[in-house]
């Protein structure tokens, strides 16, 4: 039985990946960090499952997974932690670069001792392109990020490219662009947006108050991307991949199609600007090449923009409509 590591287990992406390779017949170990009230909502359906098992360990802390790593010796380790909200990033820079860039090593540093053998992938970002270079975007684009957040992923690739070429470890950055899912934290401006527009069809709330309307992002669907990343530990040789659909939209366009499956007619009557969601440094547009993925892992998106909308409002306006009082 193969066995997986997975941090960020708690997360969007953590939990979609432990599903996926629970099904696939692996045994998966999560390293969750303590919190003085239990943050498992999107795990709890798999929580009891006889193949999971979730290890205490935090990214701050070397020695938790340094040891949690040789007792395992897992086969995988998929570095999904961050602090992952590129707005917190400007509030919190210096934790932003604990978790998100210091992170890295120390999970590098703890395969390089505990598990050297062990595939590793780390959850690179799009935010690395920030102001673009060029469109769409590739493996081979350079960066130019714009957010703290955006400066710690870089470092989080070049450190993952360097332990490979530095000590021959097989170990991957996946360059992921945006990706939801219902699971989406709700700070996040699909999620924000689905929920808001099930609350104000249910009558909860009259506004939703946002940023930028203008930026354009890639969204996928979050559990085709976490597949992707199996994928990249399948292959014969470590390599980076852009995992993307190649299509762009903007906020507004999320928010006119999400009011659409919701039944509201005009969007710009529940909408208002709040400059306290804008940002002190944009990522204007971002739109991802995904051939090399195409070719090399046989990935293809599965969701289109329109249907993750539809996936995402109409989830929200079951879940809202729940607890309607
Ligand atoms: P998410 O929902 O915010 O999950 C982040 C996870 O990291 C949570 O499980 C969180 O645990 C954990 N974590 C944070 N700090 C930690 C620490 N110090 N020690 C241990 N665990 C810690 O993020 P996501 O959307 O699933 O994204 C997964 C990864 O992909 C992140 O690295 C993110 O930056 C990257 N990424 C995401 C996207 C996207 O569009 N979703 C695109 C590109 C890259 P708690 O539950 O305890 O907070
Ligand atoms: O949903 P967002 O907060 O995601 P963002 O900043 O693109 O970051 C996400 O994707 C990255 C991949 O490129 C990940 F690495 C990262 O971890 C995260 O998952 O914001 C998207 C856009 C931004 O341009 C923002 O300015 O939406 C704009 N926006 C407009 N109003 C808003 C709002 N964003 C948020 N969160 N809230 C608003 O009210």
């Amino acid at each position: 039985m193969k066995k997986a590591f997975i941090t960020g287990i708690t997360g969007q992406d953590g939990s979609y990946l432990a599903e996926s390779l629970l099904s696939k017949g692996y045994k998966v170990y999560g390293l969750t960090r303590r919190t003085s009230t239990q943050n498992f909502q999107r795990i709890e359906h798999i929580i009891h499952h006889e193949n999971l098992e979730l290890v205490s360990g935090d990214l701050l802390d070397q020695h938790s997974i340094t040891v949690a790593l040789k007792e395992i010796q897992p086969d995988e380790v998929y570095n999904l932690a961050a602090q992952s909200f590129v707005k917190t990033s400007w509030d919190q820079p210096v934790l932003t670069g604990e978790f998100t860039a210091i992170g890295v090593t120390r999970m590098l540093e703890a395969v390089r001792f505990a598990c050297p053998e062990a595939r590793f992938y780390q959850a690179s970002s799009s935010e690395m392109f920030g102001k673009v270079q060029e469109v769409p975007q590739t493996e081979n684009t350079p960066f130019y990020p714009r957010s703290p957040y955006g400066v710690a992923k870089v470092y989080g690739h070049w450190i993952t490219i360097n332990y490979r070429e530095s000590f021959n470890m097989f170990a991957v950055s996946g360059i992921l662009f945006n990706h939801e899912s219902p699971r989406r934290g709700l700070e996040f401006v699909t999620r924000k947006i689905a929920n808001a527009v099930a609350r104000i069809k249910l009558g909860k709330q009259q506004f939703v108050e946002l940023g930028n309307l203008e930026a354009k992002r890639d969204w996928g669907f979050a559990k085709d991307y976490v597949e992707a990343m199996w994928l990249m530990l399948q292959q014969d040789h470590a390599d980076d991949f852009v995992i993307a659909t190649g299509e762009t939209h903007s906020v507004g366009e999320f928010l006119e199609l999400s009011c659409q499956v919701a039944g509201i007619s005009d969007w710009r009557s529940v909408y208002r600007h709040n400059p306290k969601y804008d940002r002190p440094a944009e990522v204007d547009l971002l739109i991802g090449d995904p051939s090399k993925a195409k070719q090399k892992l046989g990935w293809e998106p599965s969701v289109t923009f329109a249907e993750l909308v539809k996936i995402m409002t109409e989830a929200e306006l079951i879940e809202e409509a729940k607890d309607r009082d």
